[in-house]
């Protein structure tokens, strides 16, 4: 199948399980939301905006760890390359990538949100002309049957920026890796961002931040099921809240009931409680070698990781066994 038809589906597609999710997860003793559903095109467009904020300092860092020591990680990768992007996002550290690649087999964006991945594709496209681009649309935590056809690479990379994986369970992020290194085979590579554990004021700043943009972030998830999913949520009576939980070494995010409502969706009645709240997103940060054993257990073995001055932010360059 060519990259346009995987494109010209219709935009329901893009979130087949947002109404069985919602109810599913609004229906539990403590109400919960997955995270993925944030990045409609408003939450992708809002997410490239928490990029870009003083108190948000993943994506500045691991840019410049890339621009300091892509050459390096592209020699460890090899000439004649597959590269395959889960989250394609705004496609900057992918560019920091190809270009210090030696002859890349091809570029295989996957990204839930169709928006993004049309633009890094396009992106890509036009900065590096010789390199096939084959966009695919969908969930990369489900079986997605790869457009490989005519590509002949020397080796398959999943390159995984972001801190993405911070959102899994840690049982699940093994899961995760585990898919990856089935995708890659033997002897494949991961190249993967991880967000290291740090000071709880600078965690808890990166998801308080002085604009409101999270905010605004995590409310959109609301927003969205007003929208698609026919909801009357009332957004200026939910409030975001984001903290660091030591113990589980993770950044929850939640939306808090102010007052007591009830919600309808789908059909369904849903009742909150003053202070209630919906969890809707776990941001697990790792120390380097506790993400190491992580991936150990999903068959990876490391054989790269760098990190910047500040220790805010880690690569690692893993390999399947
Ligand atoms: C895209 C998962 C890396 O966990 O930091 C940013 C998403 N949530 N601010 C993160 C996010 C709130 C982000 N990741």
């Amino acid at each position: 199948m060519i990259a346009t038809e995987l494109l010209a589906a219709p935009p329901l597609d893009l979130s087949p399980g947002f109404g069985a999710d919602l109810v599913a997860g609004l229906s539990r003793r403590r109400k919960e939301l997955p995270a993925k559903y944030f990045y409609d095109e408003r939450g992708s467009r809002l997410f490239d905006l928490i990029c870009e904020l003083p108190e948000y300092y993943p994506t500045r860092t691991e840019l410049d760890i890339m621009e300091v020591h892509a050459g390096e990680m592209a020699r460890l990768l090899g000439p004649g390359c597959l590269v395959i992007e889960y989250g394609s996002g705004s496609s900057l550290k992918t560019r920091v990538l190809l270009r210090e690649l030696e002859r890349p087999a091809g570029y295989v964006p996957v990204d839930i949100s169709r928006e993004a991945l049309l633009a890094a594709a396009a992106a890509l496209r036009e900065r590096f002309p010789e390199v096939p681009v084959r966009p695919v649309s969908g969930d990369f935590t489900g079986d997605l049957a790869l457009p490989l056809e005519g590509l002949h690479p020397a080796r398959r990379a999943v390159y995984f920026p972001g801190s993405t994986i911070g959102n899994f369970h840690p049982p699940d992020a093994v899961d995760l890796l585990r898919h990856i290194a089935r995708q890659v085979g033997a002897g494949g590579a991961l190249l993967i961002g991880v967000d290291l554990r740090k000071d709880p004021g600078v965690l808890e700043a990166a998801y308080n931040d002085r604009l409101g943009v999270t905010a605004a972030f995590n409310l959109n998830l609301l927003a969205r099921a007003n929208a698609e999913l026919g909801a009357d949520f009332h957004l200026d009576r939910f409030r975001h809240r984001a903290f660091f939980d030591l113990v589980r070494s993770r950044i929850e995010m939640h939306l808090v009931s102010v007052g007591r409502q009830e919600v309808h969706a789908l059909g369904r009645t849903f009742h909150f409680e003053d202070g209630e709240s919906v969890h809707t997103e776990c941001s697990y940060k790792y120390g380097p070698g506790e993400f190491v054993n992580l991936a150990a257990r999903a068959g990876f073995r490391q054989q790269g990781l760098w990190v910047d001055d500040d220790r805010l932010f880690s690569v690692h360059l893993l390999v399947a066994r």
